[in-house]
């Protein structure tokens, strides 16, 4: 089994739940970093964040498993004894780790607008590591439509720079390197991920355990490097206010949403489907509220739909391969890697 099926319906609402769920995270956390009480530790945030996800994917296998006696036959299979296959989810989880680091250096220095628009070249990004770690080729259009969508989400996003003034001192460079950093991150990891999961019938929430351990080590260990003595001095919870586990909340589900995104389509389509998820929002929310379409908005919409009509169009390579046949060909390589 290398790529699942699921009701189209299903696929949508992860999607949407997904892109729902991220924008909100982003503004969350940018309020969260920019309020001068008593700052948490965002090194903590991340490694609570791990054992979140640990403990919500062991209760999703739980259920899967169906009894406890099949649950802890499971773990011992695919955790206890197979210490090859940890190490392999070791990969994309020190990566993450980074990743999610960096989105709070980012956060703490740029406007949360500017963070999300620059955040998109993770899509070409993206497009990259699944050419160059999957084998799988984009004609010239798809490769077009890709950057289209790029520039798209880019202007769909753009909003007036923070008209409140932080409380706290930003170094936008930082903030920038940060998201450079995320991006190459997110691209890796996402398809690292995604490659180690369809090659095998291994559960989806088998492997995000897997995943999620070595997190809590590399996290942890990021924790005891960066902020070890003041933690110890002021508390691992030190400035946890609502705000801020809501914050770890929403990126908790945010993360197992994406692994159930990642499972029941790909990296690709699912930066296309968030694009797509972000209009349609944003189109409810205008029938809805009678919120104002701005001109970069329309724009912006307009070249994510076309974006999403050229990456569907068959693909017209060298290898004159449609692009259903040519995907069969990646998913037969999928299952043999
Ligand atoms: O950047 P992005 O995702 O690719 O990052 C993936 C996030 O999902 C977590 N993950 C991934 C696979 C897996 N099996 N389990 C996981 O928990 C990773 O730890 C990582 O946090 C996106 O496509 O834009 C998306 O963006 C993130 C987030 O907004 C950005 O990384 C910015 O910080 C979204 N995460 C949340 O909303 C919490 C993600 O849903 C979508």
């Amino acid at each position: 089994m290398a790529v699942e099926n699921a009701s189209v319906f299903f696929k949508l609402y992860c999607l949407t739940v997904m892109t729902l769920v991220a924008a909100t995270y982003t503004v969350a956390l940018r309020y969260t970093r920019t309020i001068s009480s008593d700052l948490y530790f965002s090194t903590t945030a991340v490694c609570l964040t791990e054992v979140i996800k640990l403990i919500l994917s062991l209760g999703m296998l739980s259920k899967e498993t169906g009894s406890p006696s099949r649950l802890k036959n499971a773990l011992v299979e695919h955790v206890l004894s197979s210490p090859k296959e940890l190490l392999k989810l070791s990969v994309p989880s020190l990566v993450y780790a980074v990743q999610n680091n960096m989105a709070f250096i980012a956060l703490s220095n740029l406007d949360a607008a500017v963070y999300q628009v620059t955040y998109q070249l993770k899509i070409p990004c993206t497009a990259l590591c699944t050419v160059l770690m999957l084998n799988r080729s984009l004609g010239r259009l798809q490769w077009f439509s890709v950057f289209m969508l790029c520039g798209g989400v880019t202007l769909v996003q753009w909003q007036p720079a923070e008209a409140t003034k932080v409380q706290v001192e930003q170094n936008p460079f930082l903030g920038f390197v940060a998201i450079a950093i995320a991006v190459l991150c997110s691209g890796f990891a996402g398809v690292y991920f995604e490659k180690v999961l369809k090659s095998s019938d291994t559960s989806l929430w088998v492997r995000n355990i897997q995943m999620y351990l070595s997190g809590i080590v590399i996290t942890l260990t990021g924790v005891c490097i960066t902020d070890g003595e003041k933690v110890l001095e002021k508390g691992f919870f030190f400035g946890y206010t609502p705000l801020v586990c809501f914050v770890v909340l929403l990126a908790s589900v945010g993360g197992l949403y994406t692994s159930v995104v990642l499972k029941y389509t790909d990296n690709i389509m699912k930066g296309f489907s968030a694009a797509a998820a972000i209009v349609l929002s944003t189109v409810a929310s205008v029938i809805m509220f009678g919120l104002q379409i701005t001109i970069p908005f329309a724009s912006g919409a307009l070249l994510v739909c076309v974006s999403i009509y050229l990456y569907g169009l068959p693909k017209q390579d060298t290898s004159n391969l449609s692009r259903k046949e040519s995907d069969k060909e990646s998913k037969k390589r999928l299952i043999t890697v």
